[in-house]
């Protein structure tokens, strides 16, 4: 069982001194090739103009031998306290941005750091999936992540096949479907919903929802290809966190972070990779 160390609070920096930017921590896995997971965040960080700094959960490395699959090991739950330990007794943390945390120890440690610093904005990318994880294990974690995680969350960025499965509105077909799916996560969980349809709703438009319990508003923009690129979503939630970071309302930061997706993805890297990585650098 890790233990979860209470860190005298840090002696609070002015963080209203002339230039110094917010400070925005991401809770996430890496993913080696750097298309996904910490080091997009942090990627987005630098580009939003916040100071980004990472507890990380959990190391993804492709296997190029096995068709690109995802190797999964979990960070000890006693390091994971032990980073965030650290992190809080330097800052005062007022945003967070979750990703990928992969198994239910880990879920338990970050449940109980965000019951105890109470962290004023969570922005949960809620990763359900991830392909290289033995599937029994996947429930316990998406179960554990739904309980204990989204209700701390106060905004959440899920993709169409995560719109199913928390708002158990089945086969999301259109806008007025991802709309439903909005509003019962929202309803859930009382989070500002941007439910991502990418490209999985026909049309030419990539069409994502965004509800805070009182608006539904649509965010378009021209679809780029077909295949959903990785690092979008990761992209997505750690530019929503920084722009409200940075004081801007929960439909002004979802429109910056989506046309920073959009250019990240326009800009995108190939490698020898099958999959392309989404560069936020070509936002300029
Ligand atoms: O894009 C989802 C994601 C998030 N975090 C990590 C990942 C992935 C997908 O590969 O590896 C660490």
């Amino acid at each position: 069982m890790a233990q979860l160390t209470t860190a005298p609070d840090a002696s609070t920096p002015d963080s209203s001194e002339p230039g110094r930017p917010p400070v925005v921590l991401t809770i996430a896995g890496s993913e080696a090739t750097g298309g996904a997971g910490a080091q997009t965040d942090l990627k987005t960080f630098q580009q939003s103009r916040v100071f980004g700094i990472a507890a990380l959960t959990c190391i993804v490395s492709f296997d190029p031998k096995d068709n690109w699959n995802h190797r999964f090991v979990p960070v000890d739950p006693q390091v994971i306290a032990d980073q965030l330990e650290a992190i809080a007794a330097a800052y005062t943390i007022d945003t967070v941005k979750i990703g990928m945390l992969g198994t239910p120890a880990t879920i338990e440690v970050v449940a109980g750091w965000l019951a105890d610093r109470k962290p004023r904005t969570v922005v949960l990318d809620p990763v359900l999936i991830c392909k290289g994880q033995e599937p029994g294990a996947a429930l316990d974690t998406d179960q554990a992540l739904r309980r204990q995680i989204l209700p701390h969350a106060t905004f959440v960025t899920p993709n169409h096949f995560e719109s199913e499965q928390l708002s158990g509105v089945d086969d999301i077909g259109s806008v007025e479907d991802l709309t439903e799916a909005a509003r019962r996560i929202h309803e859930a969980s009382g989070a500002v919903v941007l439910a991502k349809g990418g490209v999985r709703l026909a049309g030419s438009q990539a069409q994502d929802v965004f509800y805070d319990g009182s608006r539904v508003d649509v965010l378009t923009a021209p679809k780029i290809g077909e295949v959903a690129v990785s690092g979008a979503g990761c992209t997505l939630a750690a530019a929503v966190a920084a722009e409200l970071a940075k004081g801007a309302d929960p439909l002004t930061a979802a429109r910056s972070a989506k046309s920073l997706v959009t250019a990240s993805i326009q800009g995108r890297i190939t490698s020898n990779a099958p999959f392309d990585a989404v560069w936020q650098g070509a936002a300029g």
